[in-house]
């Protein structure tokens, strides 16, 4: 009997170097990442092409692309199983992003939630990257024929766009791109920032952040003064109380435990302990991650050639797609 030829689904996804990996980039993306790449081909990315649609300091950049990268290895990302490279290495994304601008509406893009919220942010440098950003980031994706995104809930809107520019060119073309599903955590898609529990935790917006590389004393601070309400109840209630339910969020992702068997776990002894307790379990989740990014940043070479053979790997990947988009439109081939 013929065997089926099973192939195995494509994944990618990407982090901004904007800031340090936070406990929401952590809990909304790498965690899935890590899950998926025994199973699935995954291409893990850090997005510097993206950071810079904000302005970013030069050294600090470099940095920062460096550390991301001993992050995502000491989060468990293998480098045996997926490919793990620096965007702004692989030339193919910026030249399928022209493309692909040229089959996006200005409307869908002025309808994106992240470009009106950075927008209002940065109003005194609104640049076209910001406004293309989302072209870039469907480039990113369809380049590798991914079919699943792992992504916090922010970012569902970019990867529909994606899906909507793809269509659009396989509708013109033939079958060109795979059509991309977000994949959205159960628990954590959205963890909310510990001072204002309105708002995201963003990597760009420090305060009410905890950070992967945060010291054990710093995570205590920060959750100890994380925003609650006037009641004393641990309820999962993220209308009316936001800063608990986030985190109850929080702990049940940092321990497996369910939302149900954490409230329960917490109806006695106030909000006191209940905090204390929430930062206990995020830092003993984060001790190894942050023990293993300082061993791996003190090997400097070890990094470098780990981002230079992902680089070659995503560029083979890369470049065929691109070639195929090429023929598509009708270029001459070099
Ligand atoms: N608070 C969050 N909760 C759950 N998931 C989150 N993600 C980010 N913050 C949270 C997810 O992590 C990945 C980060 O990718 P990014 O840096 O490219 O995008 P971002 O959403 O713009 O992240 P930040 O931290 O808010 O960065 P800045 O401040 O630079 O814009 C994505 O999968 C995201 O969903």
């Amino acid at each position: 009997m013929e065997e089926a030829i099973v192939r195995k689904k494509k994944i990618f996804s990407g982090i901004q170097p904007s800031g340090e990996l936070t406990l929401g980039s952590y809990m909304g993306a790498i965690r899935n990442w890590n899950a998926l790449q025994s199973e699935y081909d995954c291409v893990y990315c850090i997005v510097d092409l993206h950071a810079i649609t904000v302005r970013q300091d030069p050294a600090q950049l470099r940095r920062r692309c460096l550390t991301q990268l001993a992050q995502y290895v000491a989060c468990g990302l293998d480098p045996e199983k997926c490919i793990l490279f620096i965007q702004s290495h692989v030339p193919e994304h910026t030249e399928l992003s022209w493309i692909l601008g040229c089959y996006t509406q200005f409307g869908e893009l002025s309808r994106m939630t992240q470009f009106k919220q950075k927008s209002q942010q940065h109003a005194d440098n609104i640049t076209a990257g910001l406004f293309t950003y989302p072209v870039l980031m469907a480039s990113d994706i369809l380049l590798y024929q991914a079919d699943a995104v792992p992504v916090g809930a922010d970012q569902k809107q970019h990867v529909e766009l994606c899906r909507d520019i793809a269509q659009r060119f396989n509708g013109v073309y033939g079958d060109v791109f795979t059509l991309p599903e977000p994949l959205i955590p159960q628990v954590g898609a959205r963890i909310m920032s510990l001072s204002n529990p309105a708002n995201k935790m963003s990597k760009s917006e420090p305060d009410g952040c905890v950070n992967l590389l945060d010291k054990p004393e710093d995570i205590r601070r920060k959750f100890k003064r994380a925003v609650t309400d006037s009641e004393t109840v641990v309820r999962f209630d993220p209308e009316s109380k936001p800063g608990v339910s986030n985190l109850l969020t929080i702990y049940a992702a940092a321990t497996g435990k369910t939302i149900t068997d954490a409230e329960t776990e917490f109806v006695a002894g106030g909000y006191g302990n209940f905090k204390a307790a929430v930062g206990d379990a995020v830092i003993e989740l984060f001790r190894p991650i942050r023990e293993e990014s300082e061993r791996l940043l003190s090997d400097k070479a070890y990094l470098e050639g780990l981002y230079r053979l992902g680089a070659e790997r995503a560029h083979v990947i890369a470049q065929k797609t691109l070639r195929k988009v090429h023929k598509k439109l009708g270029f001459l081939p070099r």
